[in-house]
């Protein structure tokens, strides 16, 4: 048995989920935030069986795709008589990130 842990983005947390659905593999959606963005994403948790982790991998690749968001960094502290101007930053996000770890066991109870 694996945990997969993949955290996607908001927009494709949905069509993920139906397609895992689907193929009749079960998950749990989790509300998390980006430590780097501080913007929000998804978490899933997906218990499964080693024999159907390539599946579940595969329509994670399918669902998730790469996009750009912009980061506005914090300007230094401006000298009296200056102006300093913070331009955002594009930063490419997803597909998404995965980990698959091994489980003991799983309970239900
Ligand atoms: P964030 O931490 O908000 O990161 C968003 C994107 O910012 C990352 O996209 C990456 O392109 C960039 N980024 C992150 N840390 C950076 C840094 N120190 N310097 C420069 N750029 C940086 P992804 O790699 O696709 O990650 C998307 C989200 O997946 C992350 O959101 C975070 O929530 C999660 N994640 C990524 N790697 C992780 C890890 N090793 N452990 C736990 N969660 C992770």
């Amino acid at each position: 048995m694996k945990l997969i842990i993949a955290v996607v983005q908001g927009e494709d947390a949905q069509r993920t989920v139906h397609a895992l659905t689907d193929k009749g593999i079960s998950s749990t959606r989790v509300s998390s935030t980006g430590g780097f963005l501080q913007q929000g994403n998804v978490t899933l948790l997906i218990g499964i069986e080693e024999t159907q982790v390539a599946t579940a991998l595969e329509i994670i690749r399918e669902n998730c795709h790469e996009r750009s968001r912009y980061l506005t960094p914090v300007p230094p502290l401006a000298e009296p008589g200056e102006f300093l101007l913070a331009y955002p930053v594009e930063v490419q996000v997803g597909g998404a990130t995965v980990f698959v770890v091994p489980v003991d066991s799983l309970e239900k109870i």
